[in-house]
C-alpha cells in the first residue's frame, strides 16, 4: 500500500488524530479521543471535554438491569481514585454519565458502542450490553491513568469532547490460561479476567487438563481432580477447582462480558487423567503423576469402549457448567496415537460434544480428523510450520471450518521476548512487542479465506509460570497488541502509532500493580 493511501485510510477510519504526533495532552488536558487500545473504528473529536466531579451521576436506563450493573461496575473502577460518591441512578434525565441501550441502533451489532463526550455529559449508547460495557472501557482509558488507582488522586478527570463509533473487527478475541501446568487459584484468575476485560477480550479458554494436573471436579469420575489434580510442574501441590469454584469464574467473566472456554485436551496430554484411572490405559496400568514439562507421550486408549463413555461424562458435565457456545477438545501434539487411531477418535469425540449442545474447537490437528460442521480450528503454526500442514489447515477452512488465529511466534504469551527473559520458553523463537504486533490475522494463513477467520487467541501456556506477577510481565505489552489485531479495523494497523499508543498504557499499569517488559522497543517516556 503507498503511503498516501495508507494515510488516507487512517483518516478515512477516523484516527488521524492518533497518528504520529508526540505523546502530548489536548490542550485542556484530557487524553486525546480515541488515544487509546484497541484503537476505535472511527474517531470524531470536537467540542469541549467532559469533566467528572463530586455531582457526577451514572444515568442508565430503568428498564435494564445490565446496565445498572455495568453503571454499578463503572462507579466501582472510579469511587476510590475519584473520592467521588458517583450514585448510580435510574433517573436517566439529566448531566452526567449516561448508559443506554437502544433497540433502535442495530447497526452497532452485539458489541458495538458509541461515546459522545461533551462539556455537559458523557453518553454510551449500544445496542447490547457488551457493547455498553466495551464503551466503558474506553472511557476508563480516556482517563487520566490515575483514576485506576485504589487511593484518592487529585483531579481533573476530563473526558475529551467528541464521539467514537466502535466495533469489533471480529467476534471471537481470545485469551487462554493454562491452569493444568500450573495451577492458579480463582482469585488469580479474576484478575486476570479484569485485565483482559480492559483490552476488550471476549473469550476467556480455560486449559483445565493437561498431563500434569486436571483441574476441574467431575462427579461422576472424582479421582480425576482429587488425584490427577494432585500435583503440578516441579511437584508443587497442585489444586482443581470445585464446581462451585468454576461456576464462580464463569460469573465474574460474564460480568465482564467475557464467556469462558473450557478444554480438556485428548487424545494426548492427558497423564493425570490415565493416572488416576487405570482402566483408560490400553494396558490396564495407571503410569505415576507427571510432573515433568515434556509433551506428546500420553494417550487415551483410543480402541476402548469406556474411554467414550469418559469422554461422555465428562464433556456432559462440563457442558452443564458452561453457558457459552463452545467446548475446546485440544487435540494437538498426539506424537504416541497413531495417525489412524487419532482421526477415529477425534470423529467420535466431536459428536459427543455436539449432543451436549456446544460448538467444538480443537487445535488444528483437528483437521487432520474430519471437522464436524461449525468446528472451529485453532491455528498455532509458525512461519517455519511446513508448508503441507498450512495447506491442510487452510483446505479445511475453505471447506467451512472457522479459524481462530494464535500463531506460536506472533501471539504465544509464554514465549521470551528475547534470550534474557528470565521466564517463559523459547522453542517458537524470542517474540520481541513488534513480532507479537505486526501482523494481520485475516491473510496470516496461505490460502485460507478471509471469511473464514474468526478472530485470535492469545494464549498462555504455565509451564514456567505460577504467579500472577509472572504472568503480567509475559502478558503485558503483548496481549494488548493481539487485543487490538482482534477488535480494531486493519486499516488502523501502524506499529509507529501503536507503538506510541501502547507506551501511554503504561502509567495506567503502573496504577493497576502491573509489572510490566520495558521492551526498548517501545518509546516508554514519549
Ligand atoms: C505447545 S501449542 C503446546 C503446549 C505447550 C506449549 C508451550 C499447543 C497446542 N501445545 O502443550 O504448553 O507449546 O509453549
Amino acid at each position: 500500500m503507498g503511503a498516501l493511501v495508507g494515510a488516507a485510510l487512517l483518516v478515512a477510519a477516523g484516527i488521524g488524530a492518533l497518528g504520529t504526533a508526540p505523546a502530548t495532552a489536548a490542550p485542556d488536558g484530557a487524553t486525546p479521543l480515541g488515544r487509546i487500545v484497541p484503537a476505535p473504528a472511527k474517531v470524531t473529536p470536537g467540542g469541549s471535554a467532559y469533566e467528572i466531579t463530586a455531582k457526577t451521576r451514572i444515568r442508565v436506563d430503568d428498564a435494564s438491569k445490565d446496565a445498572r450493573r455495568i453503571g454499578g461496575y463503572l462507579a466501582d473502577v472510579l469511587r476510590p481514585s475519584t473520592g467521588y460518591r458517583l450514585p448510580v441512578t435510574d433517573d436517566d434525565a439529566g448531566d452526567g454519565i449516561r448508559l443506554e441501550l437502544s433497540a433502535k441502533d442495530k447497526a452497532l451489532g452485539a458489541e458495538g458502542y458509541r461515546l459522545t463526550s461533551t462539556g455537559r455529559s458523557v453518553t454510551i449508547v449500544a445496542h447490547a450490553p457488551a457493547g455498553l460495557f466495551h464503551g466503558v472501557q474506553t472511557l476508563r482509558q480516556q482517563l487520566p491513568a490515575k483514576a485506576e488507582s485504589d487511593s484518592r488522586q487529585s483531579g481533573p478527570w476530563l473526558v475529551a469532547g467528541g464521539t467514537v463509533e466502535d466495533s469489533p473487527r471480529y467476534g471471537y478475541r481470545s485469551a487462554m490460561l493454562d491452569v493444568s501446568r500450573h495451577f492458579f487459584s480463582v482469585d488469580k484468575v479474576k484478575r486476570y479476567i479484569d485485565q483482559l476485560a480492559l483490552y476488550k477480550i471476549n473469550k476467556l479458554h480455560l486449559h483445565l487438563s493437561d498431563d500434569q494436573g486436571w483441574r476441574i471436579a467431575i462427579d461422576s469420575w472424582p479421582r480425576l481432580a482429587t488425584y490427577g489434580g494432585s500435583t503440578q510442574v516441579g511437584g508443587g501441590a497442585g489444586g482443581h477447582y470445585t464446581k462451585a469454584q468454576y461456576k464462580d469464574i464463569v460469573r465474574y467473566a460474564a460480568s465482564r462480558y467475557l464467556e469462558v472456554v473450557p478444554e480438556i485436551d485428548m487424545p494426548s496430554h492427558t497423564n493425570a487423567a490415565l493416572a488416576s484411572y487405570a482402566e483408560l490405559n490400553c494396558d490396564g496400568v495407571a503410569p505415576p503423576l507427571y510432573t515433568g514439562t515434556e509433551v506428546g507421550f500420553s494417550s487415551l486408549c483410543v480402541n476402548k469402549q469406556v474411554t467414550y463413555d469418559f469422554v461422555d461424562d465428562v464433556v456432559r458435565e462440563l457442558a452443564a457448567l458452561t453457558p457459552g457456545k463452545y467446548l475446546h477438545i485440544g487435540g494437538d501434539e498426539a506424537h504416541s496415537t497413531s495417525h489412524e487411531d487419532y482421526v477415529t477418535f477425534m470423529n467420535r469425540v466431536q459428536p459427543i460434544v455436539a449432543k451436549y449442545g456446544k460448538t467444538v474447537v480443537g487445535w488444528h490437528q483437528l483437521t487432520e480428523a474430519t471437522p464436524i460442521k461449525g468446528a472451529l480450528a485453532q491455528y498455532w503454526g509458525l512461519d517455519g510450520t511446513s508448508a503441507a500442514e498450512k495447506a491442510q489447515v487452510a483446505a479445511a477452512a475453505k471447506n467451512g471450518t472457522g479459524l481462530v488465529i494464535s500463531p506460536a511466534d506472533r501471539t504465544y504469551l509464554d514465549m521470551k521476548y528475547t534470550k534474557d527473559t528470565p521466564l517463559g520458553l523459547a522453542w517458537a523463537g524470542y517474540v520481541e512487542v513488534q513480532r507479537s504486533y505486526d501482523w494481520d490475522p485475516g491473510n496470516y494463513l496461505p490460502g485460507a479465506p478471509a471469511a473464514a477467520v474468526k478472530g485470535v487467541e492469545a494464549p498462555m501456556w504455565s509451564e514456567t509460570l505460577s504467579e500472577s506477577a509472572q504472568v503480567e510481565y509475559m502478558a503485558f505489552p503483548r496481549l494488548p497488541g493481539v487485543a487490538e489485531l482482534g477488535w480494531s479495523p486493519a486499516a488502523t494497523h501502524d506499529w509507529n502509532t501503536y507503538k506510541v499508543r501502547l507506551a501511554e498504557q503504561a502509567p495506567r499499569w503502573d496504577a493497576l500493580g502491573i509489572a510490566y517488559y520495558k521492551s526498548p522497543q517501545v518509546p516508554w517516556n514519549g
